[in-house]
């Protein structure tokens, strides 16, 4: 502990006289160190080199200092797209995202990411100032005032705040652990405007910091885990395996390679585990979904939960007889959170661990004659995969005009086939789905979008941290409405000069675009946009490239000069407003009025 004379003067109860505060020209003397230096190094220890977020009142500063001491300061238009960024990029880096904003109206802008990250177990924190707590706490009007961490606690996975200058380095770490051990999550920091002037002893300081030591330890799964698990899709007759996002997370890429193909079974990937195996290897089910997920026995959950993305587990979609019936199947769930499994239906296999080292722990168990799975299932499941896939090229070899999601997403199909290797982020409801079963995917972590909540907003803020933090080239496919949601942060990709193409299919409006008001009145729908909007005119406007396109020619020619300039480019893809249906294929969640029979 440091002596009392090194104490911060808060701590001593007298207010730091804010008038004093060191500002960006200022100089703290060389013995001391103070509250905004100790943040950044704080942070710097921790190997965080880059942080997504937008100045004010009282962070303003740290974000000057934090760029002087070397750190990537990538300041948006809003933060809701800073922390969308910061979601993802702890997503893609397993290091947490950091997202740094203003108080009240900037936190609860940052807020909704900071939920979003924690729903879907990706490693973030939310940085923001605050304002003065003995203000704020007797709700006397302060500037912004707001009892943020209270707010944010329940959207997070923990919440903290630091007073004292000297606590910076334990909160910091703690926030880190929070974020990336076991199910990773959001996490929020609450930095009042106080903490940063507070000035202490250098060396104390620097004493008081933590690198913190294994961050996200391995969790090691029970070997008779292992084995019931083993035991259970030995003896299957029509195994599968389906994988989420956290086996993407989890970068275990060689050993589950290793197990898909040494157990022969078929998989499944969801969204954001597309490309884990490749989309076009012989094991993937994908163009068989709705034919393998009723008729498996044994499937092996690999970082997937059952929650509606996968109708919980039971229903018509797993061969139920009615809405809420099990139907049948056995469940294999490797998990890092020993709380998930049973969550909706019974699991009969919970392998508790990290999926590195339960998949490392299963191929170690498996004896060398493992049997492949019986023929008849693999021979089922490839007639109905060559039957979808002939249907598909069908409907991908039509030139309608205008576009439809077909024609276009066919070209998309392409490209991303030609440069496997490129980021593709995806938005929308028709734009989603239609890119999700069309655009095959190759390599792993390639593919990123709207995730657990279906969110529309993450678009720019993904394309932002994508490129920033993979130095890939990124493609993003967005409906019209989807892209509005953070469209404004063009400006931010032209700014940073990031290789972002984004590919808008333009059906002027909500899930279509040809809607109309049924009281005839002057108002539109309120499903539908301006018609023949001009959205390439926006990244023109930063400095970009746009391009209006009619055919699939007209895209191919655009979306090829992107990926060879690394330039800024927005295709507006005008497809018919006519294609299209509400909600994309979750139509069915929408509340209907009840049938006069059916009352
Ligand atoms: P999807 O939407 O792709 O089905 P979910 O987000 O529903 O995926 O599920 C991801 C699951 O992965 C969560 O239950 C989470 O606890 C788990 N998970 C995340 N990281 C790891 C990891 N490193 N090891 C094991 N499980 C993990
Ligand atoms: C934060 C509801 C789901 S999908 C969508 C909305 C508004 C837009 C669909 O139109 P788009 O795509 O993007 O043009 P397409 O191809 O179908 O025409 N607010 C938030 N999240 C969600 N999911 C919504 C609203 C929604």
């Amino acid at each position: 502990m440091p002596d009392e004379a090194q104490k911060p003067a808060s701590r001593a109860g007298t207010a730091p006289d804010t008038s004093n505060v060191a500002s960006a020209g200022d100089r703290v003397p060389a013995q001391e160190t103070d509250g905004f230096q100790l943040v950044i190094d704080a942070l710097k220890l921790n190997g965080i080199d880059t942080i997504f977020g937008l100045p004010g009142i009282p962070i303003t500063d740290l974000t000057r200092k934090l760029q002087a001491a070397g750190v990537r300061v990538i300041s948006f238009r809003h933060e809701q797209n800073a922390g969308y960024a910061a979601s993802i990029a702890g997503f893609l880096t397993r290091k947490p995202g950091i997202c740094l904003t203003v108080s009240a109206p900037g936190f609860l802008n940052g807020l909704t990411a900071l939920a979003h990250a924690t729903t879907n177990c990706f490693p973030m924190i939310l940085v923001s100032g605050s304002s003065e707590r003995e203000v704020v706490d007797l709700q006397q009007g302060d500037y912004e005032e707001m009892d943020q961490l209270a707010i944010a606690r329940p959207h997070a996975k923990a919440a903290f705040r630091v007073l004292h200058a000297e606590d910076i380095g334990v909160g910091v770490a703690r926030a880190i652990r929070a974020a990336v051990s076991g199910r990773p999550g959001g996490v929020y920091l609450d930095l009042p405007a106080k903490l940063f002037p507070q000035t202490m002893d250098a060396e104390a300081g620097k004493r008081s910091l933590i690198k913190v030591v294994d961050p996200a330890p391995r969790q090691i799964p029970a070997p008779d885990a292992v084995k019931r698990a083993l035991d259970l899709l030995k003896g299957a007759k029509r195994p599968l395996i389906l994988l989420g996002k956290g086996a993407a997370y989890a970068q275990a890429d060689a050993d589950l390679l290793a197990l898909g193909v040494g157990t022969g079974i078929p998989f499944l990937p969801m969204s954001m585990a597309k490309g884990l195996l490749p989309d076009t290897h012989e094991q993937c089910a994908s163009a068989a979904r709705s034919y393998v997920l009723p008729e498996a026995d044994v499937v092996m959950l690999v970082g997937a939960r059952l929650n509606w993305l996968l109708s919980q587990g039971k229903g018509k979609t797993w061969g139920g007889a009615t809405p809420k019936a099990w139907g049948g199947q056995k469940f294999v769930q490797i998990d890092i959170s020993p709380q998930e499994a049973d969550s909706n239906v019974r699991i009969d296999a919970p392998v508790v661990g990290d999926i590195g080292s339960c998949v490392s722990a299963m191929l170690a168990a498996m004896d060398a004659n493992w049997p492949q799975p019986p023929a008849e299932w693999l021979g089922a499941i490839a007639e109905r995969k060559t039957k979808n896939v002939a249907k598909m090229a069908e409907s991908l070899a039509q030139n309608p005009a205008p576009m439809n999601y077909h024609s276009a997403l066919n070209v998309v199909r392409d490209i991303v086939k030609a440069n496997p290797d490129a980021m593709l982020v995806n938005e929308g409801a028709n734009a989603l789905d239609f890119t999700r079963s069309i655009v095959d995917m190759y390599q792993p972590r390639r593919r990123i979008d709207v995730g657990t909540w279906g969110v529309m907003g993450i678009g720019m803020g993904y394309s932002i941290a994508a490129a920033v933090v993979s130095g890939k080239q990124v493609i993003a496919v967005e409906g019209d409405s989807a892209f509005g949601f953070s469209g404004m942060e063009c400006e931010t990709i032209c700014r940073y000069g990031l290789p972002v193409c984004v590919v808008i299919l333009n059906n002027n409006g909500v899930y279509r675009g040809d809607e109309v008001n049924p009281t005839g009145g002057t108002d539109p729908s309120p499903l539908v946009f301006v018609k023949g909007a001009r959205y390439e005119k926006l990244m023109e406007a930063f400095g970009g490239t746009g391009v209006l396109a009619t055919t699939p020619a007209e895209l191919r020619n655009a979306m090829e000069a992107a990926i060879r300039s690394r330039k800024p480019t927005l295709i507006n893809a005008v497809i018919d407003e006519k294609a299209g249906t509400e909600s994309g294929r979750i139509t069915s969640l929408n509340p209907a009025a009840r049938k006069k029979a059916t009352q």
